[in-house]
């Protein structure tokens, strides 16, 4: 008898020849001679889902990405076969898998041009240590291929010629090309000849990508562990991969309450509570708008969560009522590790429940983090959320906090290597228990989303607002997110820029960066050029360790204060423009930040633009991301746009300088834009709207805008209580028309719009409202601008 103790390492194992083909409703089942089974399933026409197993069954089918409101079903499903394939045809795709060897190649069905297709396709190694797979697939990077997507990472849009890795953490400090941080997406897409496909890998295991980097025409992705498990998208519209993307991972469950959407001040840390009234004043003396202030660790009695520290905030409620008289909104930092000590009510709970997560031995996952020694929840476990979300009563319904901001959640853990978990550690998984392998990439989720749940059931009848820092696919569903411990420095401005666009095409829009970075301290240039950009990013929060000084828009000089007074009185604004955009995101899963392959994917010069994005859908943005600047050079994406400043025209498809000294930057709004404005407020709901300016910009064409609106917070616009307003422009040589046209039942508090027109190329004759004649007396010729009843339906202005 020959014994052999060494291990075989078999290498790359491959699927044979296909010898069973099984079809059952949308699942399509195919296996081979060697005991792979390929199941597709047709989600919708243009969403197909790849599922291997190597062992002939697969494992229960469970995933935190994919949302129960995703849609499905499809026009048609045509399955042939030949000597070669088996073909599925969708109203979308076609689909051929090659009965050889199980590759897969997919045509758009409308022009049968090739989208993508396997190069070894799936493949996998066994896993001697663990059990199961690691799973492997590569497909052929099509000529002219370009990569985006994918989170986090903080490199410029295309990710071609790079590898990545996914794996969640917390990474202090990181610079351009630090890989993995502190999120996981791992979703991209591909664009070539015209037509993008996204792919998403929904695999939790620490997974990599590969975009050509090994290998020069080869993109592959695989993980240590899981299924190779991923869902084919089709657009051939990068904005309709995205949207499509998050229909599956699912869309924020409900509109943040507007005042979210406003200013935040932040710092580790603002205490005790005279220094945060001091902060909170100073907004108020200087005219800052601000909308909300953040309490960071050490408003907790030793940093044990749900607590306060009575010396620095004896009265919490007090304080909390007071910011809020003054317009604030007090956000609390809200961290995983509960600290070990047994005359801690939430330690105490958790521990005789059984809550705290477990080595694979049995003892508790013991780690350190600021309280010292804690044990962590299993966030993974459903009752445990249920748990972590009633703890959250007091914090809400009592002391009146309306915000809660989850860190450390990647989990971080201090003084080990690795700054996490040990892999050992075992998880509830929602019932599929497993170990911290599978589980890492999905803690901060999860976490995240029993505070969300929380907070929606002690808000009620308002909104939630949840911030996390750690995230998977799917965490844009229940909370916004940062980009976690940035550094002040000019290279940081520039990767807020790229990873503020880069998430918001991976389908999570609500984000934002430390404005002025997290470490270190800028000067009063740097802070000045952040905050300009921070205030178009869908989140927009100043916060520093406060290791380095003040960072308040007034730390610096007063000509810092005013240049960013300036333009947060902009952000304010433009609040009924970010508002709608935000609804779009909602509804529709389009991005609010569109980088300019997403705006316009024919042009392909945009492919490889990384400064310049579109706020929304009209409005340009290039931010000053160099010291000294007195302008930049930027790409103009084709077609007209109006200078923001002086509605002066510039034509696009090409670069073009552009002057923009300190006090300015580059914003231009697509001709044809009408765009809605508020007056300045100091915090969301001060005023009471009276009139919506609507900035009306010229085009010989025509153009759409859309203005939403509802009472700002709670939730009556899910019943119908919300205010549209579809806008439609057309423009002649001698006359241009605006026609109104309304949705919904919410009743907007102004009556009237002031129309203010730019770039008109004619001299106005008359103008008729709802075909009336107006008296053009009322014509206000100093700016340009009539005052109209918000009910008309058309405006007629005609030329001389
Ligand atoms: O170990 O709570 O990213 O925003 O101010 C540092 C203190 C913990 C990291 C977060 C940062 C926060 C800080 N936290």
């Amino acid at each position: 008898m020959i014994i052999n103790t060494d291990l075989v390492k078999k290498g790359n194992q491959f699927p044979n020849q296909i010898i069973d083909f099984k079809k059952d409703v949308d699942k399509l089942y195919f296996t081979t001679s060697n005991n792979v089974v390929l199941q597709i399933t047709i989600r919708r026409d243009s969403v197909l889902r790849f599922r291997y197993t190597t062992k002939g069954v697969f494992e229960n089918d469970f995933s935190y990405a994919i949302t129960k409101h995703a849609a499905s079903g499809f026009n048609k499903l045509e399955i042939t076969e030949d000597d070669v394939y088996y073909i599925v045809t969708t109203s979308k795709l076609i689909c051929k898998i090659f009965k050889e060897n199980l590759h897969i190649s997919i045509f758009d069905a409308k022009d049968n041009e090739l989208i993508c297709e396997d190069e070894l396709g799936f493949h996998w190694e066994e896993s001697y240590e663990y059990g199961g797979d690691i799973v492997k697939l590569s497909k052929v990077s099509q000529e002219g291929e370009s990569y985006f997507g994918l989170g986090d990472k903080s490199i410029p849009n295309n990710l071609k010629g790079k590898r990545f890795e996914n794996w969640v953490t917390d990474s202090y400090s990181f610079g351009r090309n630090t890989d993995p941080l502190y999120k996981d997406i791992p979703f991209y897409t591909g664009l070539h000849h015209k037509k993008a496909y996204g792919i998403f890998f929904d695999n939790t295991f620490r997974s990599f990508f590969d975009f050509c980097q090994e290998r020069r025409n080869v993109t592959s992705f695989w993980a240590q562990g899981g299924e190779m498990n991923y869902y084919f998208i089709y657009g051939p519209k990068m904005t309709d991969v995205v949207s499509s993307y998050t229909d599956l991972t699912g869309r924020p469950h409900q509109l943040p309450p507007l005042w979210a959407l406003g200013y935040h001040q932040c710092k580790w840390s603002y205490y005790p509570e005279s220094k945060v009234k001091q902060v909170a004043k100073t907004f108020r003396e200087l005219k800052i708008p601000c909308d909300a202030i953040y309490l960071d660790i050490d408003y907790m009695d030793g940093f044990r969560c749900f607590t306060w520290n009575k010396e620095y905030f004896p009265n919490p409620k007090k304080m909390v009522k007071e910011l809020a008289d003054d317009g604030f909104k007090t956000i609390v930092i809200i961290d995983p590790g509960i600290k070990i000590d047994t005359d801690y009510p939430v330690f105490k709970e958790a521990l005789e429940k059984d809550y705290f997560c477990k080595r694979a031995d049995g003892p508790y996952m013991k780690g350190k983090v600021w309280p010292g020694d804690c044990y962590f929840p299993d966030f993974t476990n459903p009752e445990v959320r249920e748990w972590w979300s009633n703890l959250f009563k007091e914090l809400i319904e009592d002391i009146g906090v309306k915000g809660v901001w989850n860190d450390m959640n990647e989990p971080a853990v201090m003084e080990v290597p690795g700054k996490t978990f040990p892999n050992d550690v075992r998880h509830n998984y929602d019932g599929n228990y497993c170990s911290h392998r599978k589980a890492h990439n999905v803690y901060g989720m999860q976490m995240a989303r029993a505070t969300y749940h929380g907070l929606k059931k002690f808000s009620y009848p308002k909104r939630p607002f949840v911030i996390t820092r750690a995230a998977y696919s799917g965490t844009q569903r229940y909370t916004s997110s940062w980009t976690g411990d940035n550094v002040a420095s000019w290279e940081h401005l520039a990767i807020a820029n790229a990873q503020a666009q880069r998430m918001c095409m991976s389908g999570f829009s609500f984000v934002g960066s430390d404005i002025g970075g997290f470490a270190e301290q800028p000067n009063g240039e740097l802070y000045t050029r952040w905050i300009q950009l921070g205030v178009f990013h869908p989140f927009c929060r100043t916060h520093s360790s406060g290791d380095h000084g003040e960072q308040e828009p007034f730390s610096f000089d007063t000509n810092v204060t005013n240049i960013v007074r300036k333009f947060i009185e902009i952000r304010y604004q433009l609040l009924p423009y970010l508002y709608t955009s935000f609804w779009q995101y909602a509804n529709e899963g389009i991005p609010i930040l569109k980088s300019l392959m997403l705006f316009d994917q024919e042009d392909h010069h945009t492919h490889y633009r990384n400064d310049e994005f579109v706020y929304g859908d009209k409005i340009l943005i290039c931010p000053i991301i160099e010291p000294n600047a007195k302008g930049r050079r930027m790409y103009f994406p084709i077609g007209k746009w109006f200078s923001f400043w002086d509605a002066e025209v510039v034509n696009g498809g090409e670069e073009k300088w552009v002057d923009a000294d300190i006090d300015s930057m580059p914003i231009y709004i697509k001709e044809g834009a009408i765009i809605p404005k508020y007056p300045i407020q100091q915090y969301v709901g001060e005023k009471v709207i009276e009139e919506l300016t609507l900035d009306i910009y010229f085009k010989n064409g025509k153009e759409k805008s859309k203005v939403y609106e509802d009472a700002s917070d709670g939730y009556d616009y899910k019943k119908g209580r919300f205010s549209l307003r579809n806008f439609t422009l057309v423009g002649k040589e001698d006359s241009l028309t605006i026609q109104q046209f309304k949705e919904g039942k919410y009743i907007t508090s102004y009556n009237t719009f002031k129309i203010i027109l730019h770039g008109l190329p004619f001299k106005i004759g008359s103008i008729e409202i709802d075909n009336e004649k107006m008296d053009m007396a009322k014509f206000n010729i100093e700016e340009n601008s009539i005052i109209v009843s918000k009910e008309f339906t058309e405006i007629h202005i005609i030329g001389l």
